[in-house]
């Protein structure tokens, strides 16, 4: 059985961590091929968006703990720098759209990589758990970095020191994630915002996120030079010239992603 499956659905790379038994949690042979698929999804012309998602009850449980205890664990830094580094890295310089939907529990290293993603939609019997304080860890896979951001330095501290389970619903109405489906309608609609974005000018995408991503540490000055930067580049397309002539001609534009 493949750890991490992938499949194309229009331009769709739909992509479900696929360790189940234990709860998606990552060893070192699925960090690796999650690395390896995300790299094909960003030079892969045909991907324009990539949906992320678990299969079975949970989403992902961080760290194969069995892996990192005993006799033969693999040291922390090997983990650290080469497993989760690299993806949150992959994901946030992807120039494509992510959205990863959250079926189910999500905890530790699982739930900091769905964060970092650029739309997190969830179920509604999902939730999330940063559980490293639990077994005497820190937060890491850019949590301390996200979640601050997202809800609040109180919050973020508070659920980090504590390790509370937060509800899907929670999550939502505290601006953790975008939006909770119920579980009945959770495939199907996380799916429409992932064939939506695919159909999106994808350069834009991918200039709004480089946009975003420097607001985290930018000046208003610098943040107004980014934008014009990323203006000026999204104007030089194929899908802006579209999207105005469409608007013009009373019509929906179609967007090539170039
Ligand atoms: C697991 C795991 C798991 C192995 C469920 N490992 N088997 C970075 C640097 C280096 C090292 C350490 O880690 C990190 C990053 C991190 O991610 S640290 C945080 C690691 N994750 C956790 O501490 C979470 C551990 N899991 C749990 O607390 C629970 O499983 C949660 C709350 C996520 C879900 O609880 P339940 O829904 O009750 O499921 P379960 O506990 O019954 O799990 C189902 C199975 O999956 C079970 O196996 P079994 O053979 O008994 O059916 C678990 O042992 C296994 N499993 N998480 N991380």
């Amino acid at each position: 059985m493949e750890s991490v499956l992938l499949h194309k659905k229009e331009g769709v790379a739909v992509i479900t961590l696929h360790r189940s038994k234990k709860l998606n949690s990552f060893n070192r042979e699925m960090a690796l091929r999650l690395q390896s698929i995300l790299q094909k999804c960003a030079t892969d012309k045909s991907v324009r968006a990539i949906y992320l998602t678990g299969h079975g009850k949970g989403f992902c449980a961080g760290q194969d703990l069995e892996e990192c205890y005993g006799e033969h664990a693999l040291d922390f830094e090997t983990i650290l720098f080469e497993h989760y580094t690299p993806i949150i890295t992959q994901i946030r310089t992807m120039e494509k759209p992510v959205i990863c939907a959250v079926n189910g529990v999500a905890a530790g290293a699982g739930a900091n990589i769905a964060l970092c993603c650029d739309i997190v939609v969830a179920a509604q019997s999902a939730n999330f758990i940063q559980a490293f304080s639990k077994i005497g860890l820190v937060p890491d896979s850019g949590g301390t970095f996200i979640l601050p951001r997202l809800i609040g330095f109180q919050k973020a501290s508070a659920y980090m020191m504590l390790g509370d389970r937060i509800s899907a619903y929670e999550a939502q109405r505290i601006g953790m994630i975008y939006k909770v489906f119920s579980d009945e309608d959770f495939a199907e609609k996380s799916m429409e915002i992932a064939l939506r974005l695919s159909k999106m000018p994808t350069k834009a995408m991918a200039y709004i996120k480089k946009a975003l991503n420097e607001s985290c540490h930018n000046s208003l000055e610098e943040q107004l030079r980014i934008e014009a930067k990323m203006q000026i580049a999204a104007s030089l397309t194929q899908d802006y010239k579209e999207g105005v002539k469409a608007f013009l001609e009373k019509r929906e534009p179609v967007f090539i992603g170039e």
